[in-house]
């Protein structure tokens, strides 16, 4: 079987929109012009965008009360990397993968190989202590790296040492921490005692880490644990990369904070103390509720790029924050969702570029407080679409990644390879 994309598909495919977006990059490109913006050095930056996929984002995901299982979903790690090199090679922004252990736990050096072959490259490593996992000792029921019990919270601290060393043979150089320690009903824990109990437990795994290797910590404000959770928010979780050292920095899931909170400002304060680390993309109406990057609030995505592109060019290209997508796409096929999602990413990325700064700084200055506001959404507003699909274009990519996905018959072709998952497994993960 065969589970790549033909090359001549793709050419095929950008052939019959080539005159149109020809079209529509001559006018773009006269538009920008106006604007004193050189739109071929967009182009370039928007081939520069990269952003992570996650292995467990394509496979379709669910919620506590059921999970619906597509047609051809990956079986294991390696039909995972197939579908990633399946988004690379059409989007041509995601030239990597973050692994979860143990659900990804595979021959390294078998890993690495496939993944070389498909273009593709390992992002950060994901530790998983909010589950049991096979054979071990001890529960996790009442947490993990902030147990009550010592050897729990050991047995969680070697979890995430092995992480670095499988990710070490994989030529990863990050680890994500995230756990679902905290409280379902007030009284359950001593808040400070856990969060102390937390705070040796991943300084031990911080001391494993090689010099080159960064930790992130990623708070999340509730759930699985419902009244308190021991990485809540930014607050501790910059408390806690402040008190790790130089290699730990936070990092920031767009669904994982309170309703309506302002993430922008949040960015800005993270990257002022040098504490901003990456980012898990996502979108979201209610909660965490993991949707498409930029499928219900494209303006608060590109007010984190306006912010993210502010700094990179105050701190200059040391300014290299971690992207990964992290998201569960319960009713759309994975592949095209993540497809998506990287392009309303790469989008914001370039359409925060737009912004006239100089302009901006003077508006500000003045307390013109209109003119900024509108400063921001002329560049919200421009369609940059044309730039994106020259950019996939010239890197071998799709002109449009959803259509030439349809069109290549990729799922067809993979589901008599991979059947169906039988039974409903329930949740997320
Ligand atoms: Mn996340």
């Amino acid at each position: 079987m065969n589970t790549r994309i033909a090359p001549e598909l793709v050419e095929q495919h950008n052939r019959a929109r080539q005159s149109e977006l020809d079209a529509d990059y001559s006018a773009l490109a006269a538009h920008l012009q106006r604007r004193h913006v050189d739109i071929e050095a967009l182009t370039q930056r928007a081939g520069q965008f990269a952003v992570a996929i996650p292995s467990w984002g394509v496979g379709t995901g669910g919620t506590r009360f059921a999970r619906f299982p597509g047609v051809g979903e990956p079986r294991h790690v390696f039909d995972k990397l197939d579908d990633c090199g399946v988004i690379q090679h059409l989007t041509r922004a995601t030239p990597t993968v973050s692994l979860h252990i143990p659900w990804d736990d595979a021959d390294p050096s078998a890993l690495r190989e496939q993944a070389s072959s498909l273009g593709l490259a390992f992002d950060a490593m994901n530790s998983n202590t909010f589950q049991n996992q096979e054979h071990q000792a001890y529960s996790y029921k009442f947490g993990s790296l902030s147990h009550t019990d010592q050897a729990t919270r050991e047995q969680a601290i070697e979890h995430n040492i092995r992480c670095i060393e499988i990710g070490k043979a994989l030529g990863s150089e990050a680890l994500t921490v995230w756990v679902g320690d905290g409280s379902n009903f007030p009284g359950q824990v001593h808040m400070g005692q856990q969060f102390d109990r937390y705070l040796e437990a991943l300084q031990a795994v911080y001391v494993a880490l090689p010099d080159s290797w960064q930790l992130f910590t990623e708070h999340k404000m509730y759930e699985p644990a419902f009244y308190s959770t021991v990485v809540q928010d930014w607050g501790s979780s910059y408390l806690i990369a402040s008190e790790l050292g130089p290699k730990a920095s936070c990092l920031v899931d767009l669904g994982h904070h309170a309703p309506n909170v302002n993430i922008e400002m949040i960015v800005s304060r993270l990257a002022r103390f040098g504490k901003l680390g990456g980012f898990h993309f996502n979108d979201s109406k209610y909660g965490d509720d993991d949707l498409d990057s930029g499928s219900i609030d494209p303006y608060r995505l590109f007010l984190v790029f306006n912010e993210l592109v502010d700094i990179e060019k105050r701190q200059g290209s040391s300014f290299k924050p971690a992207y990964m997508l992290d998201q569960s796409h319960n009713v759309t096929d994975p592949i095209e969702s993540l497809m998506s999602s990287a392009i309303e990413v790469q989008r914001a990325f370039i359409q925060a570029s737009l912004v006239d700064r100089e302009a901006l700084a003077g508006y500000q200055a003045d307390n013109d407080v209109m003119m900024a506001s509108q400063t921001l959404k002329q560049a919200f507003r421009t369609d940059v679409d044309p730039i994106l699909r020259q950019s996939r274009k010239q890197q071998g990519g799709a002109i449009d990644p959803v259509a030439a996905y349809r069109e290549s018959g990729y799922r067809q072709a993979v589901s008599t390879a991979r059947p169906a998952i039988s039974g409903s497994s329930s949740g997320i993960v």
